[in-house]
């Protein structure tokens, strides 16, 4: 039989971000393509970092051609150094031919690539949609604006990760 089990009785050392914007830097990338639904996705997104007490100051808002541009964009971005986390904004819709899997593959990649080779940390809010209906629903409408979650996961994660950075240095000193 399994051992069972039981409550734990430590805790452990939880770390956790936090929702407040104070002192920290974000970009945020958007795409053209589809700006229809990527405007109503970047005023959720800024609604969100508001709410957290950013102020226009510690935004900077970056505008490309189509989602395929943006993992290289934010990669640049994140290697200027400023920022403590980026916002990837996008909306793909599947049309008649495969394009739309390359576009997405790619994008969905490329964004997970810029931040684990850069270590800032990057929101996929490129909503991935079989009709226009579906992306209407998730910029604002049936299914809440997935910019306002992809906002408060920027500040969370940014958060997080200062206490993550400062962690590591505090460890390096004590060696
Ligand atoms: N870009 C999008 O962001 N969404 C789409 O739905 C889309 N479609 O369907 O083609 C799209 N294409 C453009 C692409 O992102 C590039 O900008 C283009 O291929 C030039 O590199």
């Amino acid at each position: 039989m399994p051992e069972q089990s039981r409550p734990a009785v430590i805790k452990g050392n939880v770390i956790k971000g936090n929702l407040n914007a104070a002192g920290l830097h974000f970009g945020i990338v958007v795409s053209e393509f589809n700006s229809f639904i990527t405007n109503r996705l970047l005023d959720g997104a800024l609604d969100a970092l508001s709410r957290a007490g950013a102020t226009e100051k510690q935004l900077e808002v970056v505008r490309v051609p189509g989602s395929f541009e943006i993992p290289i964009t934010a990669k640049k971005l994140a290697a200027a150094g400023r920022c403590d986390a980026i916002i990837c904004i996008g909306c793909i819709i599947r049309g008649e031919t495969s394009h739309y899997d390359y576009v997405a593959g790619e994008t969905s990649r490329g964004i997970q690539l810029a931040q684990l080779d850069t270590g800032v940390p990057m929101m996929f809010c490129v909503l991935t949609c079989d009709t226009l209906e579906q992306a209407i629903d998730r910029a604002g409408l049936k299914s809440g604006n997935k910019g306002f979650e992809a906002g408060l996961g920027a500040v969370e994660m940014a958060t997080l990760s200062r206490q993550l950075s400062r962690k590591s240095s505090a460890s390096a000193r004590k060696r």
